[in-house]
């Protein structure tokens, strides 16, 4: 993770845990396409690490993220961003096979919303605000708002924070299910789960993140065969064999990840 970067931070709190920082803080850390691309670079060399166990990602204290940056896209033309497939790439966080947290303080706007619900996990500072206010804009959500927020809260608020572009605070994402929870330390808290998520066998924490996100597409009856034939393909790790070994001989497990 030597890589140096401009429009991102990143770090490893310790050797399991790598943590990547919006860093655009004159902007409110607005989504643009030289951003992503580093982001995506960071997050698919943190993926590929062995020694890395789970990802945390976090912005400042005023912004997770503002949003894409309207200034990037206030003169792009439908030519323009239909020939180029503006934003395909910036969906990249949801192809990772390791767990993402969030860890969101401040504005999550638009594409700064969008980005925390394609991570895995959403820590909440009591100072977050989530919204998609695109409508505002002239424009819909375009990073699967409109979609994942359906799944995460249901139709009826996901129409209202579409279609009036209201900011919600901490406590009703909260309350709404939208995220795990609301903690005062919002960063520490989310190196900390990272930390104990790196601490378990990672073929386990790999399928049970696609098993988690299966039920997004699958119906139950699917969802369920493919969570029990993972769950029997975990027999043939050795992982597998060391968990239930060290519960029955009364000791913790040293997972090998194998
Ligand atoms: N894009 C570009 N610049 C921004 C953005 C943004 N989204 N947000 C803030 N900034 C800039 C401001 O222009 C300002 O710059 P400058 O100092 O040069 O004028 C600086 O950040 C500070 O912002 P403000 O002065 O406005 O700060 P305030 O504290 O007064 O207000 C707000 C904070 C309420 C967050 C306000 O900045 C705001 O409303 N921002 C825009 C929010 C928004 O509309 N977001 C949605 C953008 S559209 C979108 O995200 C489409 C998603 C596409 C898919 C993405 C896939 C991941």
């Amino acid at each position: 993770m030597s890589t140096q970067y401009e429009h991102i931070l990143t770090s490893r709190p310790n050797p399991s845990v790598a943590l990547i920082t919006l860093n655009r803080p004159k902007a409110l850390n607005a989504l643009s396409t030289p951003l992503f691309l580093e982001l995506n670079k960071a997050l698919a060399d943190a993926d590929a690490d062995q020694a890395i166990g789970a990802i945390v990602l976090t912005g400042s204290e005023k912004a997770f993220a503002a949003g894409a940056d309207i200034k990037e896209m206030k003169d792009k033309e439908f030519s323009d961003v239909y020939k180029n497939n503006f934003l395909a790439n910036w969906g990249e966080m949801s192809r990772l096979r390791k767990p993402v947290i969030a860890a969101v303080s401040g504005y999550a706007l638009g594409g700064g919303c969008e980005l925390a619900l394609m991570c895995d996990i959403i820590l909440a500072s009591p100072t977050a605000k989530f919204g998609q206010p695109e409508i505002n804009l002239g424009v819909i959500p375009g990073g699967g708002g409109s979609q994942r927020l359906v799944h995460a809260i249901g139709k009826s608020r996901a129409m209202e924070l579409v279609l009036t572009g209201r900011m919600i605070s901490a406590q009703e994402a909260d309350q709404w299910g939208m995220v795990s929870r609301v903690t005062d330390n919002v960063l520490e808290e989310a190196i900390k789960m990272a930390t104990d998520i790196s601490s378990k066998g990672q073929i386990a924490v790999q399928a049970g993140k696609e098993v988690v996100n299966a039920a997004y597409e699958l119906t139950l009856a699917e969802g369920l065969r493919f969570e029990r034939r993972t769950f029997h393909g975990l027999f043939a790790t050795k992982d597998q064999k060391e968990g239930m070994s060290a519960f029955a001989e009364k000791r913790k497990a040293e997972f090998t990840h194998s």
